[in-house]
């Protein structure tokens, strides 16, 4: 019987589009699911969208759009892009399915049948873009939200309570019996420290606003957006629909998760499902964050680009291959183009790309391309073999453990090791010296070396792994191969044909090659100063949008500044500071579309963040703003 692996990402919030950062998880649970696929699991895979609440609804208001319809296209997006990355998720959900939405309510129903739900009245602080509550101690400075750092609401509401209190101990013994519930341990631990000051009763539902899985029994009230994405995970697969799916899948056994919804994911998540008595899941693992070129990926930095790009620049598999090994997994890391370039250089088109061409061309050259018998061992060849057999152990091992990084580490000593195999053995002297049976048996080792290390990449570099299957002329096999392949050494046959092919990995050059941003400010200012011109490129990187200026006041002790609050549509709303105070008064320019640079990085002015600029013209001492005659929706881009 096959063993089952039910692995999981967060169900992304679609008021946005996907970056380089929400890709992450997605592909390294990509990367666990076909790997379990490979080792003979029964894998289920799920991703989705997590489409109720306030921030949703706020970014469907503003862009003009009801909820739903908002939804609708956002979710495409998301699916398309999940499939233009190769992403083998088996099923897609979206919060707002009917289905979805009848599973929470009797989710929910359960959870207060059993005693864990009452009324009260929540007072607290909200911060809208991580749909959090907070309390008042919990704050960061200035009043702001202690995970994301943006301005909190304060809301006065009556709302239902689940009762997480009561399972405050339940969960400090499960966290002390399963050491391994929350990875990695530093993240555990962080739990741990919340579990032992004590969890408060949290509230499961909101009454301001309608856009949300009505409360059962009481219509009023939405249910929370954060309890009604957690019972995705159980609603996805059949709970309460179709039990024997569900309990062939339940419980999962990897919640891959980012580090900032942990909290949710190893407290409320676990204390829900034994609200309703049902089993946990085997492990939780929050990952670190990503920077792009070093600063922190947002929409308002202009640096959340999407994935795609990326691709199209590098290839698929140098990026899938770059986040695994690169970003220790686990801990922060930072996507740059730069270490990028350095990785698919030296060790994929050196490393791998040389071992794939030394080889073949070796063999198309001295045995008209057909993989040889290997007929006169030497001591040396024992390394290699024994070196793969032990690269395959390890390699399982660091895959098993979510070690990534370890265990692609392992396989490119390996591939070292296989180049070296080639420096010792000295084929081209052996040729030049006639002697077949040596050259014959050193080719089929590298040959079979490289089959080994294909095999190996097949879930991690999908596409490099059949390509090189292709090349030793064996790429019928790909599909369906597993890690029975890697059972022994020699599994190889020879006698087939190998093929000769462009290079895996073209080597690129930094001087000549035009990454997808510059990435840092010296490049900028050298590349400006070096040509005084700009290209249309350039140009394009200057993000201008139409902005409708909702509040507008004086800044204290400034004659010169004024505060503005606008209105940027889909890239939501901004704090700008201009000094225009002379010539407007902050009256005159409510309403007003403006014309704003979106992705200037925020600066303090004052003491108050700036996080845009209006555009105006001067002329002595008149000024004036750039305003646009005709009523175009905020957010519209200029060209
Ligand atoms: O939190 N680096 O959705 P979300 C690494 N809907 N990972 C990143 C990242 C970055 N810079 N940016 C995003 C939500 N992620 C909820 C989840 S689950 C029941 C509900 C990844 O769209 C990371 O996995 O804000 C993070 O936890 C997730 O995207 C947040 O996605």
């Amino acid at each position: 019987m096959k063993k089952k692996f039910y692995v999981t990402t967060p169900i992304y919030y679609i008021n946005a589009e996907p970056h380089i950062g929400s890709a992450y998880t997605t592909i390294i649970a990509d990367i666990v699911a076909r790997y379990k696929r490979f080792r003979g699991y029964d894998v289920f895979f799920l991703t989705g969208t997590d489409e109720h609440g306030q921030k949703i609804l706020t970014a469907a208001q503003q862009a003009g759009k009801s909820p739903q319809e908002f939804c609708d296209e956002l979710a495409e997006k998301f699916k398309k892009l999940w499939q233009d990355l190769e992403i083998t998720n088996d099923y897609f959900i979206r919060t707002t399915d009917e289905t979805h939405m009848k599973v929470v309510q009797k989710f929910v129903k359960k959870m207060k049948e059993n005693g864990d739900v009452y009324k009260g009245k929540y007072e607290g602080w909200y911060c809208v873009p991580c749909e959090s509550f907070w309390t008042e101690d919990e704050l960061g400075e200035n009043k702001t939200c202690p995970s994301c750092g943006r301005e909190v609401r304060w809301v006065s509401e009556e709302n239902y309570f689940f009762k997480l209190s009561k399972y405050n101990q339940k969960l400090l013994e499960l966290f002390e019996k399963n050491s391994d519930f929350v990875e990695p341990d530093f993240r555990r631990n962080e739990m741990l420290r919340i579990l032992e000051k004590g969890l408060k009763d949290v509230s499961i539902t909101r009454t301001s606003f309608k856009w949300g899985v009505p409360m059962p029994d009481d219509p009023e009230h939405v249910i929370y957006v954060w309890i009604d994405a957690l019972i995705n995970y159980v609603s996805a697969i059949g709970y309460t629909w179709d039990e024997e799916k569900f309990n062939y899948y339940w419980p999962a056994d990897l919640h891959l998760i980012g580090k900032e919804i942990n909290r949710f994911h190893s407290l409320i998540w676990p204390a829900m499902l034994m609200s309703v008595g049902l089993p946990l899941p085997k492990k939780i693992y929050a990952h670190g964050w990503l920077t792009f070129n070093g600063q922190k990926i947002s929409k308002s930095l202009g640096n959340a680009i999407d994935p795609r790009v990326l691709v199209e620049k590098y290839g698929l598999d140098a990026i899938r291959y770059y986040l695994l090994r690169e970003i220790n997994f686990g801990k922060d890391g930072d996507f740059s183009e730069d270490s990028l370039i350095g990785r698919i250089n030296a060790d994929l088109a050196n490393d791998l790309g040389n071992l794939l061409h030394r080889t073949t061309a070796m063999i198309i050259q001295n045995f008209d391309s057909k993989i040889p018998k290997p007929l006169k061992k030497e001591p040396v060849d024992s390394q290699l073999i024994f070196g793969s057999l032990e690269t395959v152990q390890k390699f399982f091992e660091n895959m098993d453990n979510l070690k990534f990084t370890q265990a692609l580490e392992n396989l490119w000593q390996f591939i070292g090791f296989s180049n070296k195999y080639i420096d010792l053995t000295e084929p081209w002297k052996l040729s030049k010296n006639g002697d077949k049976d040596r050259l014959a048996t050193v080719l089929y080792n590298l040959a079979e070396a490289l089959r080994i290390i294909a095999t190996l990449l097949k879930p991690v570099m999908p596409r490099t792994s059949k390509e090189i299957y292709s090349r030793l002329g064996i790429a019928d096999e790909w599909d369906k191969v597993s890690d029975e392949a890697l059972k022994e050494w020699g599994m190889l046959k020879s006698g087939l044909t190998v093929k000769h092919g462009e290079p895996l990995f073209p080597r690129i050059d930094p001087r000549k090659f035009e990454k997808v941003t510059v990435s840092s400010k010296k490049e900028v200012k050298e590349v400006a100063e070096e040509l005084n011109i700009i290209t249309i490129d350039d140009f394009a990187r200057v993000d201008l949008r139409i902005a409708k200026v909702l509040e507008a006041e004086k800044v204290e002790k400034s004659e010169k500044l004024l505060k503005l609050k606008i209105d940027l549509g889909d890239l939501g709303e901004r704090q700008i500071v201009a000094g225009i105070a002379k010539y407007y008064k902050p009256e005159e320019l409510i309403g007003k579309l403006i014309v704003v640079v979106a992705n200037l990085k925020p600066a303090k002015l004052m003491g108050i963040e700036s996080q845009g600029m209006l555009l105006a013209a001067k002329d002595g001492e008149k000024l004036s703003i750039l305003t646009i005659e005709n009523q175009l929706k905020p957010g519209a881009k200029i060209s």
